[in-house]
Protein backbone atom coordinates (compact mmCIF):
# COMPACT_ATOMS: atom_id res chain seq x y z
CA UNK A 1 0.00 0.00 0.00
CA UNK A 2 0.96 3.61 -0.37
CA UNK A 3 1.18 5.36 2.70
CA UNK A 4 1.76 8.77 3.67
CA UNK A 5 3.45 8.95 6.98
CA UNK A 6 2.96 12.24 8.90
CA UNK A 7 5.22 13.63 12.02
CA UNK A 8 6.48 16.64 13.38
CA UNK A 9 9.51 18.82 10.64
CA UNK A 10 8.75 22.33 11.61
CA UNK A 11 7.05 21.49 14.81
CA UNK A 12 10.37 19.89 16.55
CA UNK A 13 12.16 17.04 15.30
CA UNK A 14 13.35 15.26 19.12
CA UNK A 15 12.27 12.14 18.35
CA UNK A 16 13.52 12.14 14.21
CA UNK A 17 14.98 8.89 15.05
CA UNK A 18 11.69 6.88 16.23
CA UNK A 19 10.16 8.76 12.84
CA UNK A 20 12.96 6.93 10.77
CA UNK A 21 12.49 3.46 12.69
CA UNK A 22 9.00 3.48 11.87
CA UNK A 23 9.42 4.55 8.01
CA UNK A 24 12.18 1.68 8.09
CA UNK A 25 9.78 -0.70 9.30
CA UNK A 26 6.84 0.48 6.42
CA UNK A 27 8.71 0.28 3.50
CA UNK A 28 9.56 -3.45 4.52
CA UNK A 29 5.90 -4.68 3.34
CA UNK A 30 4.24 -0.80 1.73
CA UNK A 31 5.70 2.38 -0.36
CA UNK A 32 6.24 5.56 2.63
CA UNK A 33 5.43 8.46 0.26
CA UNK A 34 7.08 10.68 2.94
CA UNK A 35 10.08 9.10 3.36
CA UNK A 36 12.33 12.32 4.18
CA UNK A 37 10.55 12.83 7.30
CA UNK A 38 12.77 10.20 8.72
CA UNK A 39 16.13 12.20 7.12
CA UNK A 40 18.71 13.21 9.40
CA UNK A 41 19.28 15.92 7.68
CA UNK A 42 15.76 17.63 7.82
CA UNK A 43 16.06 19.67 10.97
CA UNK A 44 13.66 22.13 12.03
CA UNK A 45 15.37 25.29 10.31
CA UNK A 46 16.77 23.54 7.15
CA UNK A 47 16.51 25.41 4.35
CA UNK A 48 15.19 23.65 1.46
CA UNK A 49 15.17 24.35 -2.10
CA UNK A 50 11.23 23.95 -2.80
CA UNK A 51 9.32 26.56 -1.85
CA UNK A 52 6.83 26.34 1.29
CA UNK A 53 3.55 26.77 -1.41
CA UNK A 54 5.86 23.45 -3.73
CA UNK A 55 6.07 21.31 -0.63
CA UNK A 56 2.30 22.13 0.57
CA UNK A 57 0.86 21.56 -2.60
CA UNK A 58 3.20 18.33 -3.40
CA UNK A 59 2.02 16.62 -0.03
CA UNK A 60 -1.23 17.49 -0.76
CA UNK A 61 -1.19 15.69 -4.07
CA UNK A 62 0.76 12.49 -1.69
CA UNK A 63 -2.10 12.94 0.93
CA UNK A 64 -4.65 12.39 -2.04
CA UNK A 65 -2.86 9.45 -3.91
CA UNK A 66 -1.99 7.46 -0.87
CA UNK A 67 -4.27 4.88 0.52
CA UNK A 68 -3.73 5.21 4.17
CA UNK A 69 -1.85 7.99 5.66
CA UNK A 70 -0.07 7.20 9.58
CA UNK A 71 0.46 9.88 11.57
CA UNK A 72 2.99 9.43 14.36
CA UNK A 73 1.11 12.48 16.96
CA UNK A 74 3.63 12.47 20.40
CA UNK A 75 5.07 15.33 18.79
CA UNK A 76 2.72 18.61 18.24
CA UNK A 77 2.90 20.07 14.66
CA UNK A 78 0.80 22.25 12.84
CA UNK A 79 1.60 20.59 9.56
CA UNK A 80 0.29 17.04 11.43
CA UNK A 81 -2.70 18.53 12.25
CA UNK A 82 -3.94 20.04 8.78
CA UNK A 83 -2.79 16.56 7.35
CA UNK A 84 -5.14 14.77 9.66
CA UNK A 85 -7.69 17.21 8.87
CA UNK A 86 -7.33 16.70 5.08
CA UNK A 87 -7.43 13.03 5.76
CA UNK A 88 -10.61 13.58 6.94
CA UNK A 89 -11.96 15.29 4.71
CA UNK A 90 -10.47 12.88 1.91
CA UNK A 91 -11.81 10.03 4.03
CA UNK A 92 -8.71 8.25 3.75
CA UNK A 93 -8.05 5.29 6.51
CA UNK A 94 -5.82 7.05 9.09
CA UNK A 95 -3.75 5.50 11.81
CA UNK A 96 -2.56 7.81 14.51
CA UNK A 97 -0.19 6.93 17.12
CA UNK A 98 1.20 9.08 19.67
CA UNK A 99 2.78 8.15 23.40
CA UNK A 100 0.72 9.52 26.36
CA UNK A 101 4.16 8.95 28.47
CA UNK A 102 5.13 12.19 26.59
CA UNK A 103 2.13 14.21 25.60
CA UNK A 104 -1.64 14.27 25.62
CA UNK A 105 -3.52 14.28 22.01
CA UNK A 106 -4.81 17.05 21.08
CA UNK A 107 -8.74 17.02 21.66
CA UNK A 108 -9.41 18.28 18.03
CA UNK A 109 -8.16 14.60 17.16
CA UNK A 110 -9.05 12.64 20.33
CA UNK A 111 -12.33 14.18 19.65
CA UNK A 112 -12.90 13.64 16.09
CA UNK A 113 -15.05 10.48 15.55
CA UNK A 114 -14.10 9.34 11.76
CA UNK A 115 -10.14 9.13 13.32
CA UNK A 116 -11.46 5.63 14.88
CA UNK A 117 -7.65 4.06 14.63
CA UNK A 118 -5.91 5.88 17.39
CA UNK A 119 -3.42 4.10 19.56
CA UNK A 120 -1.28 4.50 22.92
CA UNK A 121 2.10 3.00 22.87
CA UNK A 122 5.50 2.95 24.75
CA UNK A 123 7.58 0.85 22.80
CA UNK A 124 8.88 0.97 18.99
CA UNK A 125 8.32 -2.54 19.27
CA UNK A 126 4.40 -2.45 20.11
CA UNK A 127 4.02 0.58 17.71
CA UNK A 128 5.46 -1.88 15.18
CA UNK A 129 2.44 -4.30 16.24
CA UNK A 130 0.12 -2.07 15.84
CA UNK A 131 0.99 -1.14 12.80
CA UNK A 132 1.44 -4.67 11.01
CA UNK A 133 -2.04 -5.63 12.58
CA UNK A 134 -4.04 -2.32 11.22
CA UNK A 135 -2.38 -2.31 7.88
CA UNK A 136 -2.88 -6.42 7.33
CA UNK A 137 -6.60 -5.33 8.58
CA UNK A 138 -6.65 -2.49 5.67
CA UNK A 139 -5.31 -4.58 3.36
O1 LIG B 1 4.42 21.92 10.83
P1 LIG B 1 5.44 20.84 10.57
O2 LIG B 1 6.60 21.27 9.79
O3 LIG B 1 5.84 20.10 11.83
O4 LIG B 1 4.62 19.80 9.64
C1 LIG B 1 5.10 18.52 9.37
C2 LIG B 1 4.18 17.81 8.40
O5 LIG B 1 3.95 18.63 7.27
C3 LIG B 1 4.78 16.50 7.90
O6 LIG B 1 3.90 15.42 8.15
C4 LIG B 1 5.01 16.71 6.40
O7 LIG B 1 4.25 15.81 5.64
C5 LIG B 1 4.58 18.13 6.11
N1 LIG B 1 5.75 18.98 5.84
C6 LIG B 1 6.07 20.10 6.49
N2 LIG B 1 7.25 20.59 6.02
C7 LIG B 1 7.66 19.75 5.06
C8 LIG B 1 8.80 19.69 4.22
N3 LIG B 1 9.79 20.57 4.32
N4 LIG B 1 8.93 18.69 3.35
C9 LIG B 1 7.97 17.76 3.26
N5 LIG B 1 6.87 17.74 4.04
C10 LIG B 1 6.70 18.72 4.93
C11 LIG B 1 9.81 21.67 5.18
C12 LIG B 1 11.02 22.47 4.91
C13 LIG B 1 12.22 21.80 5.48
C14 LIG B 1 13.35 21.94 4.57
C15 LIG B 1 12.40 22.26 6.91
Amino acid sequence: MEIYFAASIRGGRDDRQLYERLITFLNQQHHVLTEHIGNPNLTANTESEMSDQEIRDRDVAWLTASDVVVAEATHPSLGVGYELAMAEQLKKPTIILYRPQVARLSAMIAGTSFFNRIYEYETVEEAEKVLERELARLK
